[in-house]
């Protein structure tokens, strides 16, 4: 490819020189190791430029042919979130109840869950990501991959921010799509909780895998 062709520009981005780039990456690996996902938020309000500018991050994520086959539906109009958090507790009630496996509901007893979801009240700001098989281009590729990728740069954004977040899969969540009224090609992808923590919250104690667990250099 030649570095002249058309519809390409200049990408020169300064140069990190080794010590440096070690360092900026302990660093960030120290901020986002502080990540928790919370469950007890405070109803305190968070600007909508702060969520505005976290979805900007999360819609430069790469994605297949550049579709950027995603959408972010920011809510925090309480009568929604209302609807969205009965939906959500009816759906969970039918999981906890039967519909997952006895082995699902005990690999999430350390996590105190059930199927309640106070926090869809609670959080000032519900954020419903959507993926789009389809858009105005036809169909989409790597969509799950893409969405995922704009899923955790958008939570690495909010934490940067100071906000805690709640990965929310309500399943089946279908009616997240009805409920805030999406365009069919679309499919929710997930819900997260935003907002501060809590001043009561709790975290269950875990700890993360070392690094020779989830990786391997050869
Ligand atoms: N969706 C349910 C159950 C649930 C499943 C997993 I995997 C979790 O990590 C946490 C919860 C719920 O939200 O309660």
């Amino acid at each position: 490819m030649s570095s002249t062709q058309e519809g390409f520009i200049p990408y020169r981005p300064d140069r990190v020189p080794p010590d440096e780039m070690v360092a900026r990456a302990e660093r960030f690996h120290a901020h986002m190791d502080r990540r928790r996902t919370v469950r007890f938020f405070s109803p305190d309000p968070v600007p909508r430029a702060a969520i505005e500018h976290c979805i900007r991050t999360a819609s430069s994520a790469p994605s297949g042919a550049h579709r950027q086959p995603w959408h972010f539906v920011a809510v925090q109009d309480p009568n929604l979130k209302h609807r969205i958090r009965l939906a959500a507790e009816e759906e969970e009630a039918r999981n906890y109840a039967g519909r997952m496996p006895p082995e699902w509901v005990k690999a999430l007893e350390p996590f105190g869950t059930d199927a309640n979801k106070e926090y869809l009240d609670v959080c000032p700001w519900l954020i419903a990501i959507f993926a789009q098989n389809r858009g105005p281009e036809g169909k989409n590729y790597y969509v799950t991959e893409s969405v995922g990728i704009a899923a955790g740069m958008l939570i690495a954004a909010l934490h940067d921010a100071g906000l805690a977040t709640l990965t929310h899969t309500p399943s089946p969540m279908k009616f997240l799509k009805d409920v805030l009224e999406r365009p069919s090609g679309e499919r929710a992808y997930l819900l997260l909780g935003v907002g501060y923590p809590g001043s009561e919250c709790v975290v269950p104690d875990i700890s993360r895998k070392p690094l020779a667990e989830v990786a391997s250099f050869r």
